[in-house]
Protein backbone atom coordinates (compact mmCIF):
# COMPACT_ATOMS: atom_id res chain seq x y z
CA UNK A 1 0.00 0.00 0.00
CA UNK A 2 1.22 3.24 -0.65
CA UNK A 3 1.33 5.31 1.95
CA UNK A 4 1.64 8.87 2.92
CA UNK A 5 4.15 10.93 4.99
CA UNK A 6 2.86 12.86 7.74
CA UNK A 7 4.00 14.95 10.50
CA UNK A 8 1.82 15.76 13.28
CA UNK A 9 2.13 18.65 15.33
CA UNK A 10 0.11 18.17 18.37
CA UNK A 11 -0.48 19.80 22.08
CA UNK A 12 -1.76 16.38 23.89
CA UNK A 13 -4.75 17.32 25.01
CA UNK A 14 -7.37 14.25 25.24
CA UNK A 15 -8.65 14.66 21.89
CA UNK A 16 -5.01 14.96 20.01
CA UNK A 17 -4.12 11.40 22.42
CA UNK A 18 -7.14 9.97 20.42
CA UNK A 19 -6.23 11.58 17.08
CA UNK A 20 -2.78 10.04 18.01
CA UNK A 21 -3.99 6.88 18.58
CA UNK A 22 -6.03 6.76 15.27
CA UNK A 23 -3.41 7.72 13.09
CA UNK A 24 -0.70 5.70 14.37
CA UNK A 25 -3.54 2.57 13.68
CA UNK A 26 -3.86 3.77 10.02
CA UNK A 27 -1.81 1.53 7.61
CA UNK A 28 -2.55 4.49 5.15
CA UNK A 29 -0.52 7.00 6.80
CA UNK A 30 3.59 6.69 8.24
CA UNK A 31 3.82 9.06 10.81
CA UNK A 32 7.22 10.31 10.47
CA UNK A 33 7.67 12.82 13.20
CA UNK A 34 5.79 14.17 16.66
CA UNK A 35 6.20 17.93 17.54
CA UNK A 36 4.50 19.04 20.62
CA UNK A 37 3.27 22.59 21.02
CA UNK A 38 1.81 24.32 24.31
CA UNK A 39 -2.00 25.09 23.71
CA UNK A 40 -4.28 22.29 26.25
CA UNK A 41 -1.13 22.53 28.60
CA UNK A 42 1.94 23.88 28.92
CA UNK A 43 4.72 22.87 27.11
CA UNK A 44 6.38 20.46 29.37
CA UNK A 45 2.92 18.41 29.68
CA UNK A 46 1.88 18.10 25.91
CA UNK A 47 5.79 16.99 25.26
CA UNK A 48 5.41 14.39 28.45
CA UNK A 49 1.58 13.26 27.28
CA UNK A 50 2.96 12.75 23.59
CA UNK A 51 5.51 10.61 25.23
CA UNK A 52 3.51 9.00 27.33
CA UNK A 53 0.54 8.29 24.55
CA UNK A 54 3.47 6.33 22.34
CA UNK A 55 5.33 4.62 25.44
CA UNK A 56 1.10 3.55 26.02
CA UNK A 57 0.79 2.29 22.69
CA UNK A 58 4.35 0.89 22.18
CA UNK A 59 5.04 2.81 19.10
CA UNK A 60 8.53 4.36 18.25
CA UNK A 61 7.69 7.85 16.18
CA UNK A 62 10.07 10.60 16.89
CA UNK A 63 9.09 13.52 18.96
CA UNK A 64 10.35 17.06 19.16
CA UNK A 65 9.45 19.40 21.37
CA UNK A 66 8.09 22.66 20.47
CA UNK A 67 7.84 26.44 21.03
CA UNK A 68 5.10 27.95 23.89
CA UNK A 69 3.18 30.79 22.06
CA UNK A 70 3.96 33.96 23.60
CA UNK A 71 0.21 34.75 23.72
CA UNK A 72 -0.69 31.61 25.81
CA UNK A 73 -0.57 32.50 29.21
CA UNK A 74 -1.26 31.00 32.37
CA UNK A 75 -4.59 31.32 32.75
CA UNK A 76 -4.82 30.29 28.60
CA UNK A 77 -4.52 26.89 28.90
CA UNK A 78 -7.70 24.49 28.67
CA UNK A 79 -7.04 22.49 31.88
CA UNK A 80 -10.85 22.37 32.78
CA UNK A 81 -11.76 20.42 29.64
CA UNK A 82 -8.45 18.74 29.50
CA UNK A 83 -7.74 18.29 33.34
CA UNK A 84 -4.07 19.03 35.11
CA UNK A 85 -2.76 16.68 33.56
CA UNK A 86 -3.94 17.40 30.25
CA UNK A 87 -5.71 14.01 29.29
CA UNK A 88 -8.50 14.19 31.57
CA UNK A 89 -9.85 10.78 32.67
CA UNK A 90 -7.30 8.64 31.32
CA UNK A 91 -5.38 6.64 33.86
CA UNK A 92 -2.05 5.25 32.75
CA UNK A 93 -0.24 2.76 34.95
CA UNK A 94 2.81 3.25 32.39
CA UNK A 95 5.97 5.71 33.64
CA UNK A 96 7.16 7.32 30.61
CA UNK A 97 10.98 6.26 29.81
CA UNK A 98 11.04 7.98 26.57
CA UNK A 99 13.51 5.12 25.12
CA UNK A 100 15.24 7.71 22.94
CA UNK A 101 11.89 9.22 21.40
CA UNK A 102 12.41 12.69 22.06
CA UNK A 103 14.68 14.15 19.51
CA UNK A 104 17.61 16.56 20.91
CA UNK A 105 16.35 19.12 18.36
CA UNK A 106 13.72 21.76 18.53
CA UNK A 107 10.44 20.82 16.72
CA UNK A 108 11.18 23.19 14.21
CA UNK A 109 14.85 21.76 13.15
CA UNK A 110 13.31 18.36 13.53
CA UNK A 111 10.69 19.48 11.19
CA UNK A 112 13.64 20.73 8.90
CA UNK A 113 15.70 17.98 9.06
CA UNK A 114 12.94 15.85 7.57
CA UNK A 115 11.43 17.68 5.15
CA UNK A 116 14.81 18.55 3.04
CA UNK A 117 15.82 14.76 3.46
CA UNK A 118 12.25 13.52 2.39
CA UNK A 119 11.93 11.42 -0.60
CA UNK A 120 7.82 12.10 -0.99
CA UNK A 121 6.23 15.12 -0.21
CA UNK A 122 5.35 15.30 3.48
CA UNK A 123 1.46 16.18 5.03
CA UNK A 124 1.71 18.47 8.35
CA UNK A 125 -1.66 17.60 10.24
CA UNK A 126 -1.55 20.47 13.04
CA UNK A 127 -3.70 19.48 16.03
CA UNK A 128 -2.51 23.03 18.32
CA UNK A 129 -2.08 26.31 18.61
CA UNK A 130 -0.10 27.09 14.99
CA UNK A 131 3.39 28.40 16.83
CA UNK A 132 6.24 25.84 15.31
CA UNK A 133 4.34 25.90 11.55
CA UNK A 134 4.45 29.60 12.10
CA UNK A 135 8.13 29.41 12.60
CA UNK A 136 8.80 26.75 10.40
CA UNK A 137 7.26 28.67 7.21
CA UNK A 138 8.81 32.17 8.30
CA UNK A 139 12.23 30.86 9.46
CA UNK A 140 12.83 28.19 6.62
CA UNK A 141 9.48 28.56 4.35
CA UNK A 142 12.13 28.89 0.81
CA UNK A 143 13.86 25.83 1.71
CA UNK A 144 10.54 23.63 2.78
CA UNK A 145 7.88 24.77 0.77
CA UNK A 146 8.63 21.98 -2.03
CA UNK A 147 8.59 19.30 0.26
CA UNK A 148 5.49 19.95 2.03
CA UNK A 149 2.32 18.40 0.06
CA UNK A 150 -0.32 20.49 2.46
CA UNK A 151 -1.74 21.09 5.75
CA UNK A 152 -4.38 20.31 7.72
CA UNK A 153 -5.33 21.75 10.35
CA UNK A 154 -8.25 21.48 13.15
CA UNK A 155 -9.25 25.26 14.06
CA UNK A 156 -11.27 28.09 13.40
CA UNK A 157 -14.86 28.50 12.82
CA UNK A 158 -17.42 29.79 10.50
CA UNK A 159 -19.72 31.22 13.56
CA UNK A 160 -18.92 31.03 17.50
CA UNK A 161 -16.04 30.34 19.04
CA UNK A 162 -15.12 28.40 21.89
CA UNK A 163 -13.03 30.37 24.04
CA UNK A 164 -14.54 33.74 23.12
CA UNK A 165 -17.70 34.76 21.26
CA UNK A 166 -15.78 34.22 17.72
CA UNK A 167 -12.55 32.65 18.42
CA UNK A 168 -11.53 29.38 18.42
CA UNK A 169 -8.79 27.64 21.07
CA UNK A 170 -6.26 26.84 18.59
CA UNK A 171 -6.28 29.97 16.57
CA UNK A 172 -6.88 32.44 19.67
CA UNK A 173 -3.74 31.10 21.60
CA UNK A 174 -1.47 32.28 18.58
CA UNK A 175 -3.41 34.87 16.07
CA UNK A 176 -0.44 35.97 14.46
CA UNK A 177 1.07 32.34 13.86
CA UNK A 178 -2.18 31.50 12.21
CA UNK A 179 -2.36 34.67 10.27
CA UNK A 180 1.19 33.26 8.97
CA UNK A 181 0.39 30.09 7.79
CA UNK A 182 -3.02 30.72 6.54
CA UNK A 183 -1.45 33.00 3.81
CA UNK A 184 1.23 30.73 3.24
CA UNK A 185 -0.15 29.79 0.13
CA UNK A 186 0.35 26.21 0.89
CA UNK A 187 -2.65 23.90 0.01
CA UNK A 188 -4.50 24.07 3.12
CA UNK A 189 -8.08 22.26 4.79
CA UNK A 190 -9.15 23.70 8.08
CA UNK A 191 -11.61 21.34 10.02
CA UNK A 192 -13.17 24.31 11.98
CA UNK A 193 -15.36 23.92 15.32
CA UNK A 194 -18.71 23.40 13.34
CA UNK A 195 -17.59 19.96 11.86
CA UNK A 196 -16.60 18.42 14.70
CA UNK A 197 -19.18 19.60 16.82
CA UNK A 198 -21.53 17.03 14.66
CA UNK A 199 -19.90 14.73 15.82
CA UNK A 200 -20.27 14.20 19.57
CA UNK A 201 -20.11 10.53 20.89
CA UNK A 202 -22.39 9.41 22.95
CA UNK A 203 -22.06 7.37 26.39
CA UNK A 204 -23.23 4.25 24.21
CA UNK A 205 -20.39 5.29 21.59
CA UNK A 206 -18.08 5.28 25.29
CA UNK A 207 -19.00 2.12 26.19
CA UNK A 208 -19.05 0.10 23.40
CA UNK A 209 -15.20 2.02 22.70
CA UNK A 210 -14.33 0.89 26.29
CA UNK A 211 -15.02 -2.74 25.11
CA UNK A 212 -12.62 -2.81 22.13
CA UNK A 213 -9.34 -3.45 23.63
CA UNK A 214 -7.21 -1.16 26.11
CA UNK A 215 -6.92 1.42 23.65
CA UNK A 216 -10.59 1.76 23.46
CA UNK A 217 -10.78 2.00 27.02
CA UNK A 218 -7.98 4.43 27.07
CA UNK A 219 -10.01 6.19 24.30
CA UNK A 220 -13.15 5.99 26.50
CA UNK A 221 -11.71 7.89 29.36
CA UNK A 222 -9.66 10.57 27.25
CA UNK A 223 -13.38 11.50 25.64
CA UNK A 224 -15.92 11.46 28.68
CA UNK A 225 -17.36 14.65 30.51
CA UNK A 226 -15.16 17.11 32.19
CA UNK A 227 -15.64 16.81 35.56
CA UNK A 228 -18.51 18.22 37.32
CA UNK A 229 -20.38 18.38 33.81
CA UNK A 230 -23.23 15.91 33.44
CA UNK A 231 -21.42 12.59 31.98
CA UNK A 232 -23.48 12.81 28.62
CA UNK A 233 -21.59 16.06 28.23
CA UNK A 234 -18.68 14.48 26.05
CA UNK A 235 -16.00 15.76 24.02
CA UNK A 236 -16.57 16.76 20.37
CA UNK A 237 -14.19 14.78 17.91
CA UNK A 238 -11.94 18.01 17.13
CA UNK A 239 -8.52 16.55 16.46
CA UNK A 240 -9.64 12.98 15.09
CA UNK A 241 -11.56 14.96 12.30
CA UNK A 242 -7.91 15.90 10.69
CA UNK A 243 -6.90 12.10 10.39
CA UNK A 244 -10.40 11.42 9.25
CA UNK A 245 -10.28 13.82 6.75
CA UNK A 246 -6.30 12.81 5.64
CA UNK A 247 -7.84 9.36 5.02
CA UNK A 248 -11.55 9.95 4.02
CA UNK A 249 -12.27 13.33 2.62
CA UNK A 250 -15.25 11.83 1.41
CA UNK A 251 -16.75 12.11 5.05
CA UNK A 252 -16.84 15.66 4.64
CA UNK A 253 -18.20 18.47 2.61
CA UNK A 254 -15.60 21.16 2.35
CA UNK A 255 -15.84 24.46 -0.09
CA UNK A 256 -12.99 26.89 -0.72
CA UNK A 257 -13.01 30.01 1.19
CA UNK A 258 -10.76 33.21 1.94
CA UNK A 259 -10.02 32.95 5.23
CA UNK A 260 -8.56 35.88 7.03
CA UNK A 261 -8.03 35.84 10.99
CA UNK A 262 -8.50 38.69 13.33
CA UNK A 263 -5.50 39.38 14.92
CA UNK A 264 -6.20 43.10 16.66
CA UNK A 265 -9.88 42.73 18.02
CA UNK A 266 -10.25 43.62 21.43
CA UNK A 267 -13.05 41.39 21.80
CA UNK A 268 -12.65 39.71 18.62
CA UNK A 269 -8.62 38.49 18.41
CA UNK A 270 -7.95 35.26 16.90
CA UNK A 271 -11.23 34.95 15.34
CA UNK A 272 -11.24 32.90 12.01
CA UNK A 273 -12.93 35.70 9.32
CA UNK A 274 -14.11 32.72 6.42
CA UNK A 275 -15.80 35.33 3.60
CA UNK A 276 -18.45 33.41 1.95
CA UNK A 277 -19.49 35.70 -1.22
CA UNK A 278 -19.81 38.72 0.84
CA UNK A 279 -19.86 42.26 -0.82
CA UNK A 280 -16.79 43.34 0.95
CA UNK A 281 -14.21 40.13 0.33
CA UNK A 282 -11.20 41.69 -0.10
CA UNK A 283 -8.75 40.94 -3.20
CA UNK A 284 -7.51 37.42 -3.44
CA UNK A 285 -3.80 37.47 -2.70
CA UNK A 286 -3.46 34.24 -2.08
CA UNK A 287 -4.99 30.69 -2.85
CA UNK A 288 -8.28 29.77 -0.95
CA UNK A 289 -8.12 27.46 1.99
CA UNK A 290 -10.24 23.88 1.86
CA UNK A 291 -13.17 24.71 4.50
CA UNK A 292 -14.83 21.53 5.96
CA UNK A 293 -18.32 22.73 7.34
CA UNK A 294 -20.06 19.19 7.58
CA UNK A 295 -19.15 15.51 8.04
CA UNK A 296 -20.86 12.34 7.83
CA UNK A 297 -21.29 11.65 11.80
CA UNK A 298 -22.28 7.63 11.20
CA UNK A 299 -19.55 7.45 8.70
CA UNK A 300 -16.77 8.99 11.04
CA UNK A 301 -17.18 6.80 14.38
CA UNK A 302 -17.70 3.79 12.28
CA UNK A 303 -14.50 4.54 11.36
CA UNK A 304 -13.18 5.42 14.87
CA UNK A 305 -14.36 2.07 16.05
CA UNK A 306 -12.87 0.04 13.56
CA UNK A 307 -9.51 2.02 13.58
CA UNK A 308 -9.30 1.41 17.67
CA UNK A 309 -10.07 -2.10 16.84
CA UNK A 310 -6.97 -2.62 15.25
CA UNK A 311 -4.68 -2.38 18.44
CA UNK A 312 -7.07 -5.58 19.41
CA UNK A 313 -4.22 -8.39 18.24
CA UNK A 314 -0.96 -7.34 17.04
CA UNK A 315 -0.96 -3.36 17.68
CA UNK A 316 -1.63 -1.95 14.21
CA1 LIG B 1 -5.27 19.84 20.21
Amino acid sequence: METTPVIIDTDPGCDDALALMLALASPELDIQLITSTAGNVPIGLTTHNARLIEDFLGTKVPIAKGFSAMSVTEDGYDDYHHGATGLGAFQCDIDVTGDGLLLPETAVQAQVDLLMQAQKKVTIVALGPLTNLAVLLRDYGNEVRPHISRLIIMGGAFGRGNIAPYTEFNIGCDPKAAATVFSSGLPITLLPLEAANMALLTLDDLNELSQLNRVGKAASELMSSPKGQAPEATKPLFDPSTIAYLIHPEFFKTDSYHVEVECEGTYTQGATVIYQGEKREPQMDKPPINVAYSVDVGKFKAWIRETLARWSTHGA
